[in-house]
């Protein structure tokens, strides 16, 4: 990691602290006991600050390249309480994530539910998780303009992700597997709601608001009118779409070390862009042999879906890497054609190009 970014990492880790601290200073004023108060720093602590921080930087990141020159302290607390209402966000939605997929480890630790005396605690967690967002934005953003908007992007933004995790498991029951159901269909609706709203659009459009991007604009070429929420979202969900396909295809070929849990999705019967490629591609023995192994609860199965998954015809890694050139050139050809307008306020390239940067490649 460069100084420079493990200098931004440090600033905005720092803004933690203090934003813990306020939730633990409201919890205690509520005249919780003093094991509640533990057990909440504790929640906060093992399922807040420990994953890449790329949603919440996002936030900062994007307020600095729209205002054009250095945010302000206290503008860089507004941004960093935006970016840390993400990252609780993210949180919140891990912790119910692992139950629900049954997932062993998450950030190189046991997931939060499986962590001794926790257990099914851990969905009150999690809407404790949830519930510190609103919180914040009130303590913080209460008197500006623009708290509506932040109020109603963090709602509209859950309920999305909400849905997305709905069709996800509905698409993948334990107990009937039918892969004629999967397709990359179905699976780029599923991760629209579920990644690609709360990780890429929402980080981008809090900062929007925090910097008074307005609705529109007009651009200075041709005078036509820019809206830079929807033309945001236009690049973002496609970005998003990218990051859960990487996600997805780090399920079957990533090592625990490196991403930091262990993958579950061909046990889970998951939508997965990995078995919707293989479907495509594979031979009628091959299709079989999915037919008969794919989400059963069992690790012999699992390497056997595994061996077609690696097999000369299949050849996920090659298809990944093809994809990955594929998608990376057309979203930098998306970010080229945005119509950029001087001003303190308007949206800039360097936003999504800054985004893409952060994830192209990636490897945990
Ligand atoms: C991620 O889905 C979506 C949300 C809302 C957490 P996933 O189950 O593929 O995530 P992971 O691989 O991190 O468990
Ligand atoms: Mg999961
Ligand atoms: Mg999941
Ligand atoms: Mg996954």
């Amino acid at each position: 990691m460069s100084t420079d970014k493990a200098a931004r990492r440090a600033r905005f880790e720092g803004a933690w602290k203090v934003i813990k601290q306020e939730l633990l200073d409201y919890i205690t004023g509520e005249g919780m006991p003093k094991d509640a108060i533990e057990w909440y720093e504790r929640n906060l602590d093992y399922n807040v600050p420990g994953g890449k921080l790329n949603r919440g930087m996002s936030v900062v990141d994007t307020a600095e390249i729209i205002k054009g020159t250095p945010l302000t302290d206290d503008e860089y607390l507004k941004a960093a309480v935006l970016g840390w209402g993400i990252e609780l966000l993210q949180a919140f939605f891990l912790v119910s994530d692992d139950m629900m997929d049954s997932s062993i480890t998450r950030r190189g630790q046991p997931c939060w539910y499986r962590v001794p005396k926790v257990g099914h605690i851990a969905i009150n967690d999690s809407f404790m998780l949830e519930a510190a967002i609103y919180y914040l934005l009130k303590k913080h953003f209460r008197g500006e303009s623009y708290y509506v908007d932040l109020l109603e992007l963090f709602l509209e933004t859950t309920f999305q992700t909400e849905m997305g995790q709905l069709i996800d498991l509905i698409t993948a029951p334990e107990d009937e597997v039918d892969l004629s159901k999967f397709s990359l269909k179905k699976h780029s609706l599923i991760v629209i709601y579920k990644t690609a709203y709360y990780s890429f659009y929402l980080p981008v459009a809090l900062a929007m608001y925090m910097s008074h991007v307005p609705q529109s604009y007009p651009s200075s070429s041709s005078g036509t009118i820019i809206e830079p929420y929807a033309l945001a979202k236009s690049i973002l969900i496609p970005l998003g779409e990218y990051f859960q396909i990487q996600d997805d295809f780090l399920d079957f070929s990533g090592t625990p070390e490196q991403i930091g849990k262990i993958g579950t999705d061909i046990l889970d019967n998951k939508c997965s862009w990995c078995v919707n490629t293989a479907l495509a591609v594979c031979t009628p023995e091959q299709r079989q042999v999915l037919d008969e192994n794919y989400g059963r609860k069992d690790s012999e199965c699992e390497r056997r879906v595994k061996a077609v998954f690696e097999s000369p015809e299949v050849d996920l890694r090659r298809r990944y890497g093809v994809y990955e050139e594929k998608v990376y050139g057309e979203l930098v050809a998306m970010i080229g054609e945005i119509p950029e307008v001087e001003g303190k306020s308007t949206l800039k390239r360097e936003v999504f190009k800054s985004f893409l940067d952060k994830i192209y490649k990636r490897s945990k």
